[in-house]
């Protein structure tokens, strides 16, 4: 036995859609492992994320944004993952935005744990400029649950992190860590790279991203150091292949050079992408279209 005890456990990080959740899993373990945008309901799977200090391990679980309001089976299956999630972690770090605490927040409110502890994080700390009514609004959501403890802090400027993790370490059970202590994720790189590829396209599709599109990975190839990553979009309908592809391709090559710069920064090593778009029923299409901009 040695002197200093280590902790090493689960964490879920849970919320309503686009309260910083991702943000905050990516800054608090220093990579970016889960995608984030603008829009609600970004993350779409369930994923870890590791980090590892002297003292802890902290195996971060990131959830998609819990909805409420559109019923159906795809936010069935993502609210299911949500409820999972919270079976099976050792503590859980409940996300708000600071000053905003919305009948969505409430209904997430609804599903926590009352036998773990759970520490309310409120984000976005950066948009909250008057403190008093800061502490006001802290203290309207302590009365509604028995908080194990609360954080501000700002997710997207890393500030209060450290603090956070801190708190987060006592909840965690004595135990030797688990992972390696430089694997950040047990995602594997080739859902990375689809996930990686799906963030581009929600922040280059704006308004008129097909709800639902599918990425899917057709090739992924080590050639010595390069990474090979063959990437189809996949879209319901023919009309809406050109808003992906953009005038003369051109939407379609900024995600695709964007997504390479992120693959090869996560990967650490060189990667030869393509991304291609097709739509899921017509295999005909597809090869008409890798001709027409030379992709084959
Ligand atoms: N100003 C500010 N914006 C933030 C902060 N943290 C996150 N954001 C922004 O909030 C938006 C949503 O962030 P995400 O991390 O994708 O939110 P999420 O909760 O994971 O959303 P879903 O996966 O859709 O449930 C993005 O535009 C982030 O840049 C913060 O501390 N300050
Ligand atoms: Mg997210």
């Amino acid at each position: 036995m040695t002197d200093i005890q280590y902790h090493c456990g689960f964490v879920a990080i849970v919320g309503r859609p686009n309260v910083g959740k991702s943000t905050l899993m990516n800054h608090l373990i220093g990579q970016k492992v889960s995608i984030t945008s603008k829009k609600a309901q970004t993350t779409r799977h369930r994923v870890t994320g590791i980090h590892t200090e002297n003292n802890a391990q902290f195996i971060f679980v990131d959830t998609p944004g819990f909805q409420t309001f559109h019923k159906g089976a795809l936010n069935e299956t993502l609210n299911k993952s949500v409820k999972d999630s919270l079976g099976n972690v050792d503590c859980v770090l409940f996300v708000l935005e600071a000053m905003r605490f919305t009948g969505a927040d409430r209904e997430v409110m609804a599903l926590l744990p009352k036998r773990k502890p759970v520490i309310l994080v409120v984000n976005k700390l950066d948009k909250a400029k008057d403190r008093d009514a800061l502490q006001a609004f802290i203290a309207e959501v302590q009365a509604e649950f028995a908080f194990a403890g609360v954080e501000v802090v700002s997710a997207k400027h890393g500030q209060r992190l450290s603090e956070l993790l801190e708190q987060v370490r006592p909840h965690l059970p004595e135990s030797m860590p688990l992972y390696p202590e430089d694997m950040v994720t047990d995602k594997s790189e080739r859902f990375l790279a689809a996930e990686i590829v799906r963030e581009k396209l929600f922040r280059y599709l704006g308004e008129e991203l097909p709800y639902e599109m599918n990425v899917e990975v057709e090739m992924f190839e080590m050639d010595g150091e390069l990474r090979r990553i063959h990437i189809g979009v996949l879209v319901d309908k023919e009309n809406q292949k050109p808003i992906v592809i953009g005038r003369g391709g051109e939407k379609l090559k900024k995600i695709s050079t964007e997504a390479r710069i992120d693959m090869e920064k996560l990967f650490d090593g060189k990667v030869f992408l393509q991304v291609w778009v097709k739509v899921k029923s017509g295999w005909a299409d597809d090869v008409r279209f890798l001709r027409e901009f030379g992709l084959d």
